[in-house]
């Protein structure tokens, strides 16, 4: 991926580049995409044999972590309700009332903002899709959604206190906390999360208090939240009270021993395993649902990334050729991309089939078996083969 900062923000139609994004459009002309995903009558859902019958999506209560049924996504925007969660630290208690964004450390001033006035502040929304980091298979991705979230840019507040020139790393912590046991010592730690200062002042990060265009919600930071496109979740802070920026990194269980994945790399023309925080999502795409009408068939997904342009959206059946998905031409640089194949010739059976996404850089979202090097639990992108059985 790109460190030219500035190159990563795109338009929405260099975000859909090449024959798959102008086929999507021209196929949908004059009807939304999503008038078209939407289950239409008479149109249901063809059962996927690698989900068990007894599965079920328990509703959404507070300090459990919640998923999302795949089969059922059938909007762009996820409804705030349905939205995945996951609170490491249960649900905090939180006075609206006293609340206080406060800004400290290595910077020329510090400051407090009151909900108020960041609401004062220039508003700024984003499309955002993203996944928990340990979002698998085991659970068919259903750890993901993608809203519309609002608020001020990061940028501006840290403008406004004027970071020093030695403030290199900026630290996010919540109100959330809980009790975690270091080298034996039992210590209360805030949630916490970081990024180094160049990364904070993208203009896409964004110090959010909406989602959907509604207050955000308690299960989803109330009343601030920071939101960094292209990002897995977990760098998404809910219940952010407190930014602070220093001189060295930051290592607190989310940034240094949770969600940090093992890989091994290429460093320096020597091969090493090495360990590193969860950041920018991997090129991701899965299958979700398969419905039927009338006799057709037609096979829906998504697409995570890190907002890099994509190149092709592909669904192979069986043992057939890889056939090009429509991409969903409202998609934005970091919101997913959902996309669908219209499947002509099922015959009743058993099928297999797996989708693979493609970026303009020519990465390719690769095989479980062609990924002997990723072996921790975190950042599951590899292609997710289902089957269905086609009555
Ligand atoms: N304060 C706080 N922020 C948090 C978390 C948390 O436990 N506490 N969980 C993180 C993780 S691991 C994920 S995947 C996302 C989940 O966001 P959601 O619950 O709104 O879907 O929030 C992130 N932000
Ligand atoms: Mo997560």
């Amino acid at each position: 991926m790109s460190d030219d900062r500035e190159s990563r923000e795109l338009g929405r139609r260099e975000v859909l580049k090449s024959g798959v994004a102008l086929s999507g459009l021209a196929a949908t002309a004059g009807m939304s995409f999503w008038s078209k995903l939407a289950l239409a009558q008479g149109e249901t859902l063809v059962p996927f044999t690698d989900v068990p019958e007894d599965y079920a999506v328990a509703p959404k209560v507070e300090g459990a972590v919640h998923f999302v049924d795949t089969r059922h996504i059938d909007s762009f925007y996820t409804p705030n309700d349905e939205f995945y969660l996951v609170q490491h630290y249960g649900q905090p208690e939180v006075s609206m009332d006293d609340y206080k964004l406060r800004i400290t450390g290595l910077v020329d001033q510090t400051l407090e903002f009151t909900l108020d006035e960041l609401k004062g502040m220039e508003k700024v929304e984003v499309d955002a899709g993203f996944e928990c980091g340990g979002n698998r298979h085991d659970f068919y991705h259903g750890l993901i959604g993608n809203a519309k979230w609002g608020g001020v840019r990061l940028k501006d507040l840290l403008e406004r206190a004027g970071v020093q020139e030695d403030g290199i790393e900026v630290v996010f912590y919540a109100m959330d906390k809980g009790m975690e046991t270091i080298r034996n010592t039992e210590v209360e730690q805030s949630f916490g999360r970081s990024m180094r200062i160049d990364d904070a002042m993208r203009d896409q990060v964004l110090v959010t208090y909406e989602m959907n265009g509604d207050p955000l919600p308690g299960y989803h930071g109330a009343p601030v939240r920071l939101i960094v496109p292209g990002w897995y979740g977990v760098a998404n802070v809910k219940w952010l009270n407190h930014i602070h920026v220093q001189d060295k990194r930051y290592m607190g269980r989310f940034m240094a021993r949770d969600y940090v994945t093992l890989r091994k790399v290429n460093v320096g023309g020597v091969e090493r395993w090495d360990e590193i925080s969860v950041t920018w999502i991997q090129l991701k795409s899965s299958i979700v649902r398969v419905t039927e009408r009338n006799g057709s068939h037609r096979v829906t997904g998504f697409v995570l990334n890190d907002g890099t342009p994509l190149e092709s959206i592909e669904i192979k059946i069986d043992d057939g050729p890889w056939q090009k998905a429509e991409i969903d031409p409202d998609s934005s640089q970091y919101s997913w991309k959902l996309f669908y194949l219209d499947w002509d010739d099922a015959t009743p059976g058993e099928h297999t089939m797996v989708s693979r996404v493609t970026d303009i850089n020519g990465q390719v979202q690769a095989t479980a078996d062609e990924m002997p090097e990723k072996v921790t639990r975190w950042e599951n992108y590899a292609q997710f083969p289902r089957t269905v059985m086609i009555s």
